[in-house]
């Protein structure tokens, strides 16, 4: 008898679900003998009359490509409806930043979404969930959700900094002249954010150390970091619309490693709640390197050394953490 995945998935309608429910549908994450049950959910027409019809269009077209591997689709504005008895919950719906907010307003903003869609996780998810966050602030988003459905362990909570790795990989290989399969231990330390550090310094091409393959430093610091960090801005001010497939894409990749397993010798990046490795303090929703078996579960890969330069990145990530854990910790019940 095949296996049933239930996947809920949160602004379903929108530009990176788009993407990301056709992968899930056929097959290519949990395998040809697993079938899946999409659970798709987006805010009420009162909000967005536009929303659920175009969510209807979608999963007219899930039906319509035939996937063998997709048993059934489900729409709703309920979040309780979207995440019964889901095996993972990938939280992409949020509200994008409007013109003239700051950052601390867009926070403050989706948090009241993810205290409500943790709850509801809590309340209605099966005892295996896993969730990732991706809408933004994801990691801060991460944080509200867990806090907020503890019943939920902490450790099955995640924030997507998966397409952060995958553009730090690809621009190595660029760099380096070889595929992206030959870059292998990249870290994306912190937030998902500008604020972010892509660790070269660990970091290997063809199984060298990256820094003795790509010896001009001054492009590691000055232009991989940087341009690494505002990626996602340098994809909006390109094409005027901020990242799809390439983010539907990370969100794969990281389901994908829960399900199957991190190579060896190599490892990814996930944003995960800090038992405190590396200095972080215990609670906070931070981007480390990670494996996994493909039991479901992220280990940290600890030991990792950090030169002055990493060093600094590192706690300028963390610092912005935490002030953004201050701008929502009216959200966060002890
Ligand atoms: P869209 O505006 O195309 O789609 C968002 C959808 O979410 C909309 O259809 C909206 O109706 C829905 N929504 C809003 N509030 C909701 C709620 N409470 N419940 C259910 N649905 C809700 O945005 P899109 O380009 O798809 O981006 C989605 C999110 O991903 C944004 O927050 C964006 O910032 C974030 N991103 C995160 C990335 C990451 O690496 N972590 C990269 C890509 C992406 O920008």
């Amino acid at each position: 008898m095949s296996k049933v995945v239930r996947v809920a998935v949160t602004g379903a309608a929108g530009r990176v679900s788009s993407s990301l429910i056709v992968r899930l549908a056929s097959g290519e994450v949990f395998g040809p003998e697993t079938k899946v049950i999409l659970q798709l959910l987006e805010v009420p027409a009162s909000v967005n009359p536009a929303a659920l019809k175009n969510l209807e269009g979608a999963m007219y077209e899930l039906q319509d490509c035939g996937f063998s591997t997709l048993k059934d689709v489900v729409i709703t504005d309920d979040p309780n409806v979207a995440f019964n008895g889901c095996n993972y919950a990938l939280l992409v719906g949020a509200a994008p930043r409007g013109p003239g907010e700051q950052r601390s307003d867009l926070i403050r903003k989706n948090g009241a979404i993810f205290v409500g869609q943790g709850q509801a996780i809590a309340k209605n998810a099966a005892s295996d969930v896993r969730i990732l966050v991706v809408g933004n602030p994801c990691n801060t988003n991460c944080l509200i959700a867990y806090s907020n459905g503890r019943d939920v362990p902490a450790d099955r909570w995640h924030a997507m900094t998966r397409l952060d790795h995958n553009r730090a990989v690809s621009a190595l290989a660029i760099k380096a002249g070889v595929t992206n399969d030959a870059v292998t231990c990249v870290t994306i330390w912190g937030n998902h954010s500008n604020t972010q550090y892509p660790d070269f310094t660990n970091a290997k091409i063809g199984g060298r150390p990256a820094t003795e393959v790509i010896t001009d430093r001054a492009w590691l610091e000055n232009t991989f970091v940087p341009n690494t960090q505002e990626r996602g801005k340098f994809i909006i001010d390109t094409t005027k619309v901020s990242s799809s497939f390439s983010a539907a894409n990370g969100a794969i990749d990281h389901v994908k490693s829960l399900v199957t397993g991190t190579p060896a010798g190599d490892w990814t990046s996930a944003a995960i709640v800090s038992k405190g490795e590396y200095g972080v303090p215990a609670g906070l929703v931070f981007g480390y390197p990670c494996t996994t078996s493909g039991d479901g579960n992220w280990n940290v890969v600890e030991g990792l050394k950090l030169d002055a330069f990493g060093e600094a990145k590192f706690k300028k990530t963390l610092d912005e953490l935490l002030k953004e854990q201050e701008v929502v910790k009216d959200l966060l019940p002890s």
